[in-house]
């Protein structure tokens, strides 16, 4: 049987999701590139593998597909149990979801390239005007997710193991700094990122390392 194979693009926070539990639990996939600047999400063939135009998308040698990050992680949380991703604990297990599903659900998606077009298209708005929109966006999701690092957070976000949470927080904390929020008031945030990035699972799966990266990505 081939590897399975993960759809991205290099600065894809989504994306980046999956790449670091792929690494984390050692998984042998095969990466291929979908040039999201270039619409290829929104065109046959990956259409035909996920509808919603969207990556990552994980493909099974035997032709099992999947769409959507969280599924995909958890997906492979259930195939591949060890390091398991969630606190076994149902609270900490709960929080590291909350912390999950908070980017996920509430931050991630109003700052995507398809919303981000349209404020443009249907708003005029400018680049800068993005950027502040993104922002507000993260910086609003970020004050809420602060709060349970104060109490949860050891080395990492929950406690001292990686978790769901590092895996959301880390490329949702690369999408602030590429927009530019401060983030003096997320001193819990930033350290849980630094601390995950020293693991080699998460070096490896950092944008600026993937082979579709430009040598000097455009702002
Ligand atoms: N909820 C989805 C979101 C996926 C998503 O928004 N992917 C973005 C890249 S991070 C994308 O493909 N954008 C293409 C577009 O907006 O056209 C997931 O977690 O997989």
């Amino acid at each position: 049987m081939s590897d399975p194979v993960l759809y991205g693009y290099w600065r894809s926070s989504a994306a980046y999701r999956v790449r670091i539990a792929v690494n984390v639990k050692g998984v042998a996939a095969q990466y291929e590139y979908v040039r999201l600047r270039e619409g290829e999400q929104r065109r046959k063939p990956f259409l035909a593998l996920n509808p919603a135009g969207l990556v990552p998308a994980w493909r099974d040698a035997d032709g099992f597909v999947l769409g959507q990050s969280l599924a995909i992680i958890e997906y492979i949380d259930d195939v591949f149990p060890e390091p398991p991703l969630l606190p076994s604990d149902p609270r900490l297990k709960a929080i590291c979801r909350e912390i999950a599903y908070g980017i996920a659900c509430d931050i991630h998606p109003l700052g995507n390239l398809r919303v981000l077009e349209r404020l443009s298209a249907d708003f005029g708005a400018s680049a800068e005007a993005r950027a502040a929109w993104c922002r507000q966006w993260i910086g609003r999701g970020f004050a809420a997710i602060e709060p349970r690092l104060v109490h949860f957070a050891g080395r990492h976000s929950i406690g001292d193991q990686i978790s769901l949470a590092d895996i959301c927080l880390v490329p949702q904390v690369y999408n602030a700094r590429r927009f530019g929020l401060d983030l003096t008031p997320f001193p819990r945030i930033v350290a849980a990122d630094a601390s995950a990035r020293e693991q080699p699972a998460f070096a490896a799966a950092a944008p600026e390392t993937q082979p579709d990266a430009p040598s000097a990505s455009p702002p």
